[in-house]
């Protein structure tokens, strides 16, 4: 009878134990990301910092998706995603516009969808969480400024004689094109001798970067200033301004956007002069979301990451410390 009771006070005390402890444990949450591509070392970085941060987390289980670029891979990857009923779908949005209809059938499906990185336009932002990234604009309006200091204390800009800039874009339509093109204008209208006598897309990639760049230098010997959306196009640009035989961050001043170690190396060796910074590193911030998001908490509508700028002047003792 005692061994009995003893058993029994046991076999409820593991009963307890166990409830309680599944109680604990996390749900498991499968998670379907809708990436846009591997156009960068930008893009490289914020793809593996995902990846690593779901790894570090075993509640939570990756498929991952690279669509190449190509916007109809996403649409295509996103209804899979709700096909497979996904937990939740992290989405970096290549353009703007055009994914009202797949985020409708998302919602349809109760699944919810962060955003990270690249947001879609604002007529469709009612049908996603939240957004986590950086702020396009502050970096084309930070990538002026250093600009206008930076001529200034050069002695090269009187206010009067002309700047001649070349403006190469990130993908047309996409958030971060969009938006750096508009906080670059929000400095150079207050400089009206700013000439932005070229804009074109570079699609973000270092060949389109250096076609584009070729293409200018041919039409136009008095470029002083190229304004590239990312470093990637910057060093495709930064080999046809050599190969044009002029020595760029020198006969043409640069200035670009992620701040990838290609770029700070360029920078040490005076090949290059400014880059604005932009983090890829967004795996954790989006495993805090969904975890927030799967304990029930609201979400901010907007999660935003902190970054700088940096030049010739830092640029070799901040190399060491880069991450991507
Ligand atoms: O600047 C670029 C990448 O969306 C912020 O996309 C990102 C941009 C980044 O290809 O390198």
């Amino acid at each position: 009878m005692r061994n009995w009771k003893k058993v029994l006070v046991l076999l409820v005390a593991a009963m307890m134990l166990f409830s309680v402890a599944a109680f604990a444990a996390p749900k498991q949450w499968v998670v379907g990301f809708a990436q846009l591509g591997s156009e960068s070392e930008w893009r490289t970085a914020d793809t593996v910092s995902v990846q690593n941060a779901f790894l570090d987390d075993p509640s939570f289980t990756l498929i991952y998706s690279d669509a190449q670029q190509k916007q109809e891979n996403q649409i295509k990857a996103i209804r899979s995603f709700i096909a497979r009923k996904v937990n939740a779908i992290l989405f970096t949005a290549l353009v703007e516009t055009g994914y009202g209809p797949v985020l409708q059938e998302a919602a349809n499906a109760h699944i919810p969808v962060v955003m990270i990185d690249r947001d879609v336009a604002k007529e469709d932002q009612h049908l996603r969480m939240t957004i986590m990234g950086s702020d396009f604009v502050k970096e084309g309006q930070k990538a002026g400024q250093w600009l206008a200091d930076y001529l200034k204390k050069q002695g090269i800009d009187d206010g009067k004689t002309p700047i001649d800039i070349a403006e190469i874009q990130g993908t047309t339509g996409s958030a971060p094109a969009i938006e750096r093109a508009q906080g670059f204008r929000d400095i150079s209208k207050s400089h009206p001798n700013w000439n932005i006598a070229h804009s074109q897309d570079g699609d973000f990639t270092s060949s389109g970067g250096k076609a584009v760049m070729e293409a200018f230098l041919k039409a136009d010997p008095k470029i002083q200033v190229l304004f590239a959306h990312n470093d990637q196009e910057a060093l495709g640009a930064i080999q046809a301004i050599k190969e044009a035989g002029l020595k760029p961050g020198k006969d043409i001043i640069t200035v670009s956007m992620d701040g990838v170690k290609g770029i700070f190396e360029a920078m040490v060796a005076g090949e290059a002069n400014c880059t604005v910074e932009c983090n890829p590193l967004l795996g954790p911030q989006a495993i805090q979301a969904l975890t927030d998001l799967r304990d029930g908490k609201k979400l901010p509508a907007r999660i935003w990451t902190i970054e700088g700028v940096f030049d010739q002047s830092n640029a070799a003792a901040a190399l060491p410390t880069r991450q991507y």
